[in-house]
């Protein structure tokens, strides 16, 4: 077990970037412990998989915009296109696969695993996580898992095809769905996977709570450090239950036991519940990172502090406390009491009351703000905006009388889009934009960032606002073929719509692709602080050594002290001493606690 490094040994040994040999290559760039190197690994591996999650959503939007027709390329093989003509077996398992390799492969380990690892360290001024070499192993367990499950499309029977959620009895044999294999390298793949993203909450925890620079104080945490810290306990306390799961339906598969069976005992609606006391709890750890992204950017971008700062955090707090007792709504459907359905619908509820008050600060924070319309700040404001709507349809849904018809419709689908899309991607481009000075040193062009940006938002509405239109008028989520049912059928020409604004949304990414890539050597040189922001990171060289800083940093102030009345700059560093940057008689505005 790696020993904790405590604040005392940095005393005795403070950041010491001198005192470390030239690495090997391996040990420099593949089996690193150094929280920076793993964040980038973490970094490319995800953008590769949402790469593929994009391309198998184009996939099915080809069969979904035009069904039967054969694929304008040709390359797949013939179990799962003959002739380019999708079947419906394979678009089941993209079905799946677009879920599984969206939420688990790349909006987490890009929030969670990119974020988490690059910010913490450098946002508390430490020089790496209190365990690094638990770090390296949880990357290297993310990659197996990511094989595997790239693996599973290629055995017989193919990839899996129960969904993502992989609801007991479809998913308990073989027989419901043809995919045999397939479904148990996805639980495997997922085990695995979970057991990095525990480790890896471990030693967020132990670091933010262990090794935060002197003088910085709870409440002088920027809110990325607030939301990751809490996402971390949310991870800690919800994989194993999916870890849970996953076993006990792995053994239905292989082992003979039958918890999820319903012909030998069994119970599915025990998947329902164990899957969603998990699933609920992932949702927000699918989103909290994101809002800490959005907090730092919007007060960036309008040289302000952050409105409600304390709210914020509490906000954060009484999200993830929330987010254990709604699971409910995820199965209004499945024939409980409604009077337990009403509770769920009340708990579900409630929670939009700490998401209003998140979005309300961001507005207050923009709020008469100096702004500056850089393309971080550009998706930040986006994601607020987007939010608000997939906010919306989620207290929609809350109500039971309303998500009784839509429910597994397109208007799910719109929702999870609106949060997860609209969402955390747009606050990842966001974060990925905003501190690639710290990652690579440079800075990616802004004017193939604002292009980038504007087709994004435009072809991302235009394909996912009318999905709420055509649940409202009973399209069913999941469903391969629509023209099959007649009354259907008139919504075809919306279906046809939504499938180009997908090609077209589509497209764009490969704008932000080149610019990512190229900005790596061609971009700006950035220096230490290009957007001119207070917290620590700022500080330090861009990008850090490794070790981060010199000297291990003194904190003096809170991270939103822009515009402050007679400081010689609109920012103050976290650094800076008190008498170096604020006119002597002005004492009132520090944010101190
Ligand atoms: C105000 C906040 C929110 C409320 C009230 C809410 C409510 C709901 C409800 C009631 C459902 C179930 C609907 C049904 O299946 O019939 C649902 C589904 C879903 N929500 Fe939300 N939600 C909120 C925010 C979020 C956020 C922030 C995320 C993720 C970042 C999210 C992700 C999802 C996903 C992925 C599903 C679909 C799960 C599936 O595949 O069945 N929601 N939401
Ligand atoms: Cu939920």
């Amino acid at each position: 077990m790696s020993h904790v490094a405590t604040k005392t040994d940095y005393d005795l040994l403070p950041f010491a970037g001198e005192h470390h040999e030239e690495l090997s290559f391996v040990r420099k760039y593949i089996f690193s412990t150094d929280h920076k190197t793993i964040g980038k690994q973490f970094l490319f591996m995800s953008l590769l998989f949402l790469l593929l999650g994009g391309t198998l959503a184009t996939v099915m939007r080809w069969q979904l915009g035009f069904p039967g027709t054969p694929l304008p390329v040709d390359i797949l093989p013939e179990t799962m296109a003959p002739g380019g003509i999708i079947l419906p077996e394979f678009y089941n398992s993209l079905v799946t696969m677009h879920g599984t390799f969206m939420i688990f492969f790349a909006i987490m380990p890009l929030l969670v695993g990119v974020f988490g690892n690059l910010l913490i360290p450098l946002q508390i001024g430490a020089a790496d996580m209190a365990f690094p070499k638990l770090n390296m192993f949880s990357f290297w367990l993310a990659v197996p898992a990511g094989f595997i499950m790239l693996a599973s499309f290629f055995v017989e029977g193919g990839a899996a095809g129960a969904g993502w959620t992989s609801y007991a009895p479809l998913s308990t044999s073989g027989e419901f769905t043809g995919v045999y294999l397939g479904q148990q390298l996805w639980l495997i793949s997922l085990f695995l996977l979970g057991f990095s993203s525990i480790t890896g909450a471990v030693n967020y925890i132990t670091t933010i709570i262990n090794l935060r620079a002197p003088g910085l104080t709870w409440f002088r945490l920027p809110l990325t450090v607030w939301a990751l810290f809490i996402t971390a306990i949310l991870v800690l306390l919800a994989m194993p239950i999916l870890a849970g799961g996953l076993i006990m339906l792995l053994t239905d598969q292989t082992l003979g036991t039958t918890f999820f069976k319903p012909e030998l005992g069994g119970e599915p609606l025990l998947w329902q519940h164990l899957f969603w006391y998990f699933g609920h709890p992932e949702v927000y750890i699918l989103i909290l990172p994101a809002m800490g992204i959005v907090s730092e950017v919007i007060a960036n971008g309008a040289r302000k502090p952050v409105f409600g700062y304390h709210s914020m955090v509490f906000a954060i707090a009484a999200i993830a406390l929330l987010s254990w007792i709604v699971w409910g709504h995820h199965m209004f459907m499945s024939g409980m009491n409604p009077r337990l359905g009403m509770t769920f619908m009340f708990t579900t509820i409630v929670i939009a009351v700490p998401s209003a008050i998140k979005v309300f600060n961001w507005l207050g924070t923009l709020w008469k703000g100096n702004i500056h319309f850089t393309t971080p700040f550009l998706h930040s404001v986006a994601f607020v905006a987007l939010f608000i709507i997939g906010g919306l349809s989620g207290v929609f849904m809350a109500s039971t009388p309303v998500d009784i018809p839509i429910h597994d419709t397109y208007f799910i689908v719109a929702h999870i889009h609106y949060v997860l899309f609209g969402g955390s991607l747009f606050a990842i481009f966001s974060g990925i934009t905003y501190w690639y000075p710290k990652l690579f040193g440079t800075l990616m062009n802004e004017t193939w960032g604002k292009i980038h940006f504007i087709g994004t938002f435009i072809a991302y509405n235009l394909a996912f606002f009318p999905m709420h239109g055509i649940g409202l008028q009973g399209m069913m989520r999941r469903l391969y073929d629509p023209t099959l049912y007649a009354y259907l059928q008139p919504l075809q020409p919306w279906n046809v719509f939504i499938s180009y604004s997908v090609f077209v949304l589509f497209a764009f990414q490969f704008i932000f692709a080149a610019n990512f890539l190229l900005s790596i050597w061609k971009g700006k040189k950035a220096g230490p602080n290009p957007w001119r922001a207070n917290s620590i990171e700022w500080s330090a060289p861009s990008p850090p050594p490794h070790g981060n800083f010199e000297r291990m940093p003194v904190v003096y102030r809170g991270p939103y002290e822009y515009s402050v009345p007679g400081a010689r700059e609109d920012f103050i560093l976290q650094t800076d001493p008190p008498d170096s940057s604020v006119a002597p008689h002005h004492t009132s505005a520090s944010t101190s606690h």
